[in-house]
């Protein structure tokens, strides 16, 4: 049996957030755990970077598997990219993982920087079974899950040099969130998001954005809305990488497997038409 660490009251506190907590207690794709159960690194983001075209050849009997690791080490990568941007941390430090669902880029995190890596999630089931496997790793002493709300998390002030969120922006409001991230990082401290956001020059979300939203029980922030809310908090933009070619193949390889879930052609559309974009962005707290 694990624990989640008691959590501060209301941690859920609107019907929306309710509605949030509700899905992603529920959710037990195929599309997230077969690729998780590969190497125990369970990831709710997407992938980056080519496939191997490899795995479409070969005997078809194994194709899916095949298709399965090949997903999983995209998403995988898309994990790396992001720690990349983290800046040179050390194992004295202390990270943030905001929206961490099933913890697969906090463990990655601790295993390359060796520091204490905190997670929190609206969803109670997401943050047992995370302590779960960090207890299965053996790194349960340096990694801890929590039901908290990202917009109040009640964990101290100053005291992280790193924060970031992975795909969990677009559940939330952009300045509620960065102030509280302004208060939990230590000056100089380094934040990172990787996000979809919907692209202000083409004007108000497309039909393809909107069917996205629809899909994830999420609102996608227009591009300019991070840069607003980022300096409205002291945090200032270092790096921004437009990650949106790189994202195609992963979806274009998912439309051809038998874990793909509808998904698929929304992403692609509203990638190919311009109306969303994939991207990083990192900052530092001044
Ligand atoms: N970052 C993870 C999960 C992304 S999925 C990964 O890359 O694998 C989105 C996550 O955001 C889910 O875990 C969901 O529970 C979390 N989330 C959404 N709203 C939240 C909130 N207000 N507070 C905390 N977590 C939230
Ligand atoms: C989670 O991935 C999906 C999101 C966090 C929401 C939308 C993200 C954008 C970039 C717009 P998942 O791995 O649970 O999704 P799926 O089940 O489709 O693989
Ligand atoms: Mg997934």
């Amino acid at each position: 049996m694990t624990t989640t660490p008691e959590a501060p009251a209301q941690v859920v506190r609107t019907a929306y957030q309710k509605a949030v907590a509700d899905y992603w207690n529920n959710e037990k794709d195929p599309v997230n755990l077969r690729l998780g159960d590969v190497d125990g690194l369970y990831h709710h983001h997407y992938g980056l970077g080519d496939y191997d075209p490899s795995v479409l050849a070969g005997p078809e009997r194994t194709r899916d598997a095949r298709i399965v690791e090949e997903l999983h080490r995209m998403e995988s990568a898309q994990a790396d990219v992001l720690l990349d941007h983290l800046g040179s941390r050390t194992p004295a430090d202390r990270l943030l993982d905001a929206g961490c669902g099933r913890g697969g880029t906090s463990v990655m995190a601790h295993a390359r920087f060796g520091c204490e890596v905190d997670g929190v999630t609206i969803s109670r089931s997401q943050a047992e079974f995370a302590n779960a496997q960090a207890m299965k790793r053996g790194v349960d002493d340096k990694v801890r899950f929590h039901f908290r709300n990202m917009l109040d998390t009640d964990l101290p002030g100053g005291a992280f040099q790193g924060i970031w969120n992975n795909e969990s922006t677009m559940y939330v409001d952009l300045f509620e969130l960065f102030a509280e991230h302004a208060r939990q990082l230590a000056r100089g401290g380094r934040y990172v998001c990787v996000t979809g956001c919907s692209n202000d020059v083409t004007g108000l979300r497309s039909k393809a954005v909107s069917r996205i939203d629809e899909h994830y029980t999420c609102n996608i922030h227009p591009r300019s809305h991070y840069f607003k809310a980022l300096a409205a908090n002291g945090l200032v933009p270092l790096n921004v990488v437009d990650l949106t070619a790189a994202a195609i193949p992963y979806w274009e390889l998912r439309a051809r497997s038998s874990l793909a879930t509808g998904i698929e052609e929304p992403f692609l559309t509203a990638y190919k038409e311009g109306s969303f974009h994939y991207l990083l962005i990192a900052a530092d707290r001044i």
